[in-house]
């Protein structure tokens, strides 16, 4: 397939380490919330491989924050979500599907609680901020919406824990998952979280101060040669491997929470009010007619940019593939697939087409690992 390069402007924004990771060899771009995401430094499987023993530093700046403050601060966070955040803490991380009047997901991001009036909503890639300012604006409520410059560094992988703790010390490596803290480098202090978009482990440093996270980046790759660190991007294989869901890709507007496999954090028994919460109700007591499951299919390589339907012998749908890749460690393609009642089995073979040729997909349950 050929490629094409990206046209920058600045309406696609670029990060405060663009130009770092440019010079360290970044050979592929996406766009995630109108901002360069990285996609690729060379191989994804070589990268994904490097993740699973090693340490990587991703510029992951655009995952955006939306930041709400205010007295109705709460409120307005808990009417976009299904997760109840009654009993939440100051300090603590939140994965949370945001979901609109129908019942469907607007995006599912990790969602920070600073002060009991002040929130960040790290996003996935949608609007959300559009969303909380109408909302904001149709309730009335008394609340500050922003983005502010906040621009994550993720440093993943199961060496992150001896580099984190060689630059920051032992308390760091004491945080709990999906617990975050302020920490202290060259005279500044910065929120880190422990959390990040792989299951390998590692921690989300939410870089306020542009210059010294400029030069806490370059800091990590110096005190990081002893843990072989490289520079890398949320992998597309280890995340499919994982099962970690990409909002736009796996699921979107037109999905529900419990199609998606999001139903621990549903919460539809308390007093809590969010936004789709009857209908929800509703879906639930009509059960669900499709949900994403894994599949896997006898092939080298796949290359995914568009849904592709899945189908049984007599030519039925049986579903669509939304996203895949090759997987090196179950040496074939694995994906993640929307699939219709009564396939949603493991057990269940279908057929796909690929530039004129059909191969056979079992379906499977997720995650794969
Ligand atoms: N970190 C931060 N912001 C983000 C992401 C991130 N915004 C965009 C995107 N990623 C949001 N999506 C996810 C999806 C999964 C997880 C985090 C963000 C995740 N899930 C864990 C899991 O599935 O095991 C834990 C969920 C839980 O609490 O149970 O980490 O990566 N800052």
């Amino acid at each position: 397939m050929k490629n094409y390069s990206i046209a920058k402007s600045r309406r696609l924004r670029s990060t405060p380490y663009t130009s770092r990771i440019e010079k360290q060899g970044v050979t592929a771009y996406t766009v995630y919330n109108h901002m360069l995401l990285p996609a690729a430094f060379g191989s994804v499987e070589n990268a994904c491989e490097h993740l699973k023993k090693k340490v990587q530093v991703w510029d992951v700046a655009a995952e955006r924050q939306v930041e709400i403050s205010g007295k109705d601060s709460a409120k307005l966070v808990q009417l976009m979500t299904c997760r109840d955040l009654s009993k939440s803490k100051i300090g603590r991380c939140y994965y949370c599907p945001i979901i609109d009047d129908d019942g469907n997901l607007v995006n599912d991001p990790v969602i920070l609680k600073l002060a009991d009036d002040k929130w960040w909503i790290s996003i996935a890639d949608s609007d959300v901020i559009f969303f909380a300012k109408g909302l904001a604006t149709g309730n009335k409520f008394n609340v500050k919406i922003s983005e502010p410059n906040v621009d994550i560094i993720a440093v993943q992988g199961p060496k992150s824990f001896d580099l984190m703790k060689k630059i920051f010390g032992q308390e760091i490596i004491e945080l709990k998952f999906f617990g975050f803290d302020y920490f202290n480098f060259k005279g500044v202090k910065h929120l880190i979280a422990r959390s990040g978009w792989s299951k390998q482990g590692g921690f989300e440093i939410y870089v306020q101060n542009t210059q010294s996270g400029q030069e806490l980046y370059d800091y990590l790759f110096q005190e990081g040669k002893e843990f072989d660190v490289k520079p890398g991007c949320p992998n597309l294989i280890e995340r499919i491997e994982s099962g970690l869901l990409s909002y736009g890709n796996d699921f979107d507007n037109n999905d529900n929470p419990f199609e998606c496999g999001f139903e621990k954090y549903v919460n539809l028994d308390s007093e809590i009010v969010f936004l789709g919460k009857e209908k929800l109700k509703k879906i639930k007591l009509g059960g669900i007619k499709r949900k994403l499951m894994g599949i896997k299919i006898d092939l080298d390589k796949i290359s995914i940019t568009k849904s592709i339907n899945i189908n049984d012998d007599k030519g039925n749908l049986i579903g669509e593939l939304r996203s895949a890749c090759y997987s090196p460690h179950f040496k074939k393609v694995i994906g993640i697939a929307m699939i219709n009642e009564p396939y949603c089995k493991a057990s269940i073979t279908g057929k796909l087409e690929i530039d004129g040729n059909s191969f056979t997909v079992n379906v499977c349950d997720l995650p794969f690992i």
